[in-house]
C-alpha cells in the first residue's frame, strides 16, 4: 500500500465507484467508527476512568452490565440518533428497541448492536469489542418502526462489522464486497486501512468452544471435538490446537486473521434456548463477515443468515469459520438426525 487509505476515503470510494453505499449508508458506518474510537478511548483508560466494575443493573437477558457496557451503550445512541441516518436502533443492552427522537430528522435504516462484547473479559484487561448490523426499514413504512421491523433474515444485512478492542483497536467492516479492516491510528485520531479482501482459509487446524461445557453438547459437537483431541492418532491425522478468548470479537478475529472454527452450540444447561449467543447482533453481522471472506456459518442445521428471527433478543447456536470444518460440524447434525 503506497499512501495511508483512511475509513472516510475508503467509504468515499465505495460510494463513489460502485453505487454500493448510498449517501445516508455511508454517514451510519462513519458515526459507528466515531463511536468505537471513543469506546476504545473509555477502554482504554480502565481503572484510570472509573470505568471498570459492574453497574448496579441487569439487562434484559438478565445479565449484570458492566458499568463499560452501559457506556458503550450511551456512546452508541447519543452518537447516532441526531445525524437523520437511522429511524430506530437496537441494543443487547436495552430491552425493546430505540426510536429516534422526534426532534430529530428520520433516515431508513436500522442499527442493531453489542456495544461491548466479550462483557467478563472487561476488568481483566483481555479483548473486547463492539458488533452491528445494519438492515434497512422495511420499504413503504409510514407508520411508527416497531420491533417487527427489526425482524429480517442476516441475509437482508446492508452492512456489518465489528471493532475489536485489543493490543490495536481494529475496524472490520462489510458491505457486501468482502471484508476490509482498519486499525485505529492514535496520533492521527483515524482509521487507516490495513487489509483488504479478507479470506479465511477453507481448512485449519485451530478451534474455538469452551470446553468446560463439554458433559452438556449434544452428540455431533461431542462427535467432532473428540476426533479433533485425538490428533494425528485420530480419524483426523492431524493435531489441533485450541483457543478460548471468551470474546466472540476476539475468537472472530483470530479466524478472519488465519482460521479456524468457532463455535457456541445448544447445550443441555438451559435446553429451551437454541444457545448462547443473540441471532440479530451477534451471530448475523459475524455469519456476514465470515461469508464475505470465504468462511461459512450455520447453526449445525442451516446458514445462520437464512434464520427467520421470531424476536429481538433471539438466541442462536453457532458454528462458524473456514468452511471445510464447518460443513463437517454441520454434517454431523445432519447425519444425527
Ligand atoms: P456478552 O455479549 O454478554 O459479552 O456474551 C457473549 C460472549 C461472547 O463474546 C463469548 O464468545 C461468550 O459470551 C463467552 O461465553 P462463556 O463465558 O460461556 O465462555
Ligand atoms: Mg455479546
Amino acid at each position: 500500500m503506497t499512501s495511508k487509505i483512511s475509513l472516510t476515503r475508503y467509504l468515499v470510494e465505495q460510494q463513489r465507484q460502485d453505487g454500493r453505499i448510498p449517501p445516508q449508508l455511508r454517514l451510519l458506518l462513519e458515526v459507528v467508527a466515531r463511536s468505537c474510537k471513543n469506546i476504545s478511548y473509555a477502554v482504554n483508560k480502565g481503572a484510570l476512568g472509573g470505568v471498570l466494575g459492574t453497574a448496579s443493573t441487569e439487562n434484559v437477558q438478565g445479565e449484570i452490565q458492566k458499568k463499560l457496557d452501559i457506556i458503550a451503550n450511551e456512546v452508541l445512541i447519543e452518537a447516532n440518533e441526531w445525524g437523520g441516518h437511522l429511524a430506530a436502533m437496537a441494543s443487547e443492552e436495552m430491552d425493546s428497541i430505540y426510536l429516534v427522537p422526534n426532534r430529530y430528522p428520520q433516515g431508513e435504516y436500522l442499527l442493531l448492536f453489542d456495544p461491548l462484547d466479550g462483557s467478563s473479559n472487561i476488568d481483566v484487561n483481555v479483548s473486547i469489542g463492539t458488533i452491528f448490523s445494519v438492515l434497512k426499514k422495511p420499504d413503504d413504512h409510514d407508520a411508527g418502526i416497531e420491533e417487527k421491523d427489526f425482524l429480517q433474515a442476516g441475509n437482508k444485512q446492508v452492512a456489518a462489522g465489528y471493532c475489536v478492542y485489543g493490543p490495536q483497536t481494529t475496524l472490520v467492516l462489510t458491505v457486501g464486497d468482502g471484508v476490509a479492516m482498519f486499525t485505529l491510528d492514535r496520533e492521527q485520531g483515524s482509521f487507516v486501512l490495513t487489509q483488504e479482501n479478507v479470506q479465511v482459509p477453507a481448512d485449519t487446524k485451530e478451534f474455538a468452544i469452551n470446553m468446560s461445557n463439554m458433559r452438556h453438547w449434544a452428540p455431533p459437537v461431542r462427535k467432532y471435538i473428540d476426533e479433533c483431541l485425538q490428533g494425528k492418532e485420530g480419524p483426523r491425522g492431524k493435531d489441533f490446537n485450541m483457543r478460548w478468548i471468551a470474546s466472540m470479537v476476539a475468537d472472530v478475529h483470530r479466524i478472519l486473521t488465519r482460521g479456524g472454527v468457532f463455535m457456541y452450540p445448544w447445550d443441555k444447561r438451559e435446553p429451551e434456548k437454541a444457545g448462547k449467543l443473540r441471532l440479530m447482533y451477534e451471530a448475523n453481522p459475524m455469519s456476514w463477515l465470515i461469508e464475505q471472506a470465504g468462511g461459512a456459518a450455520t447453526n449445525g442445521h442451516q446458514r445462520i443468515l437464512d434464520l427467520q428471527p421470531t424476536k429481538l433478543h433471539e438466541r442462536v447456536s453457532v458454528v462458524l469459520g473456514s468452511k471445510n470444518e464447518v460443513e463437517r460440524v454441520t454434517a454431523y447434525h445432519r447425519e444425527a438426525q
